[in-house]
C-alpha cells in the first residue's frame, strides 16, 4: 500500500473514532477478526449496522470501512452479509419510495385469509426490523435470535433461522398493538369472515436466504379449533420475499402459494384459522434497497397472536410451546 492510502485511512480511522467513540474499539478487533477469519460476516455485519445507527458520520465512516478491507474476498462476503453497502443516510433517512404514497391493496384468498401488500411504510418496515435486532441480538440473552455453540461462535438458534418468543409490549410504545389492529380493521373491510384479535403474544423469526420452515398449523385453543372462530394470525414480513405456502390438510397432496414481499401483511383467523402452511423458500437477492444495511441480509416475519387463556411453556425456548387447561395445544411448533 503506498503512503497516500496509507495516510488516507489513517484519517478515516479518525473520523471512524470520533464518530463511535464508545464502540470504536471492539468494531476494529472484531474487524481484525473477521479479516483472520476468527468472526464470521454476519457478527461483523450486525456491529457496523447497530454502529451505524449512532449519526449519518457513523454510517458514512462505517460504509467507507466496509469499502476499504483489502481483501475483496472479504469485502464480498461482508457485502453479502450487509445486503449491500451500509445505509449512509443514518437513522433519519427518507427516501423517496416513502414519500411516495402507500398503494395497499387487499387480496382476499380464502374467507378468513387476507394478504395487505405494501401495508407497512418504508418507516415501519425499519422500525419492525431496528427492534427486532435490538431485542434479539444479544447472545448472552437466553432468548434472541442467537446462541452460542461449542466453539464460543453465535449461531442462530433454529440453524438457518432465529427466533424469540415475546410480548408486543417488547416493542416501544403501542406501535405494534396499533398496527395490528390496523390490519386487522383492513382485512375485515374485505373479508366479513376475519374475526377482531387481542395481541398477547409475539413470534419472531429471522430467516437467512434459502431458509425454510416446515409444514405445521399453529396452536390455538382446541374450543376455538371447532368453532373455526379463531382470531388471526397477524404476520409481518419485512427483508427478502418468501413463498408461502397453504393447504387445508396435511394430507392434502397440493397446495397454493403466496409470495410475500417486504411491507405484506398476511392475517389468517376464523374458517383459514388453522391452516397448514409453510415457509417454503426465501429468494436469496431479493432484499429491497430501502432495508440494504439496515438489517442483516435476510428476511424477518413478525407473527403477532392472540393465545387468549394459553399458557408459554418459555423452558422449552426456542421451540414454542401453548398448553391450554394444561392440556398441550396441537401444532406446536
Ligand atoms: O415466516 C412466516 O411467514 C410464517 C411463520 C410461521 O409459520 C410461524 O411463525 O408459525
Amino acid at each position: 500500500m503506498d503512503a497516500d492510502a496509507v495516510d488516507v485511512l489513517r484519517r478515516r480511522a479518525r473520523a471512524l473514532r470520533r464518530a463511535i467513540p464508545g464502540r470504536y474499539d471492539d468494531l476494529r478487533a472484531l474487524a481484525r477478526g473477521f479479516q483472520l477469519d476468527e468472526v464470521t460476516p454476519d457478527a461483523l455485519a450486525r456491529a457496523m449496522i447497530e454502529c451505524s445507527r449512532a449519526s449519518s458520520d457513523a454510517a458514512r465512516e462505517i460504509d467507507a470501512l466496509a469499502r476499504a478491507l483489502p481483501s475483496e474476498a472479504h469485502r464480498a462476503r461482508l457485502r453479502r452479509a450487509l445486503g449491500g453497502g451500509v445505509e449512509t443516510t443514518g437513522t433519519t433517512g427518507c427516501s423517496s419510495e416513502t414519500r411516495r404514497a402507500r398503494e395497499v391493496k387487499a387480496e382476499t384468498l380464502a374467507p378468513g385469509l387476507v394478504c395487505l401488500r405494501k401495508f407497512m411504510t418504508v418507516e415501519r418496515q425499519r422500525w419492525l426490523a431496528d427492534e427486532s435486532f435490538r431485542l434479539g441480538e444479544s447472545v448472552d440473552v437466553q432468548q434472541g435470535f442467537f446462541e452460542r455453540s461449542s466453539d464460543g461462535a453465535a449461531k442462530l438458534n433454529q440453524g438457518s433461522r432465529g427466533r424469540m418468543i415475546l410480548t408486543p409490549e417488547a416493542f416501544p410504545g403501542d406501535a405494534l398493538r396499533e398496527m395490528c389492529a390496523e390490519a386487522v380493521r383492513a382485512a375485515q373491510k374485505v373479508d366479513d369472515a376475519m374475526p377482531d384479535m387481542n395481541p398477547t403474544t409475539c413470534l419472531v423469526n429471522f430467516y437467512k436466504d434459502g431458509a425454510e420452515f416446515k409444514w405445521h398449523k399453529d396452536s390455538e385453543d382446541p374450543k376455538l379449533v371447532k368453532s373455526r372462530a379463531g382470531p388471526p394470525i397477524v404476520s409481518f414480513s419485512v427483508g427478502m420475499s418468501a413463498d408461502f405456502g397453504y393447504k387445508y390438510s396435511f394430507e392434502d397432496p397440493t397446495h397454493e402459494v403466496v409470495r410475500l414481499n417486504s411491507g405484506d401483511v398476511l392475517l389468517f383467523g376464523g374458517p383459514s384459522r388453522m391452516i397448514v402452511h409453510s415457509v417454503l423458500n426465501v429468494h436469496p437477492g431479493s432484499m429491497p434497497g430501502h432495508l440494504r444495511g439496515k438489517m442483516l441480509n435476510g428476511r424477518l416475519n413478525v407473527t403477532v397472536r392472540d393465545i387468549g387463556e394459553g399458557v408459554i411453556d418459555t423452558s422449552q425456548f426456542p421451540a414454542y410451546r401453548v398448553s391450554y387447561d394444561g392440556v398441550p395445544a396441537e401444532g406446536n411448533v
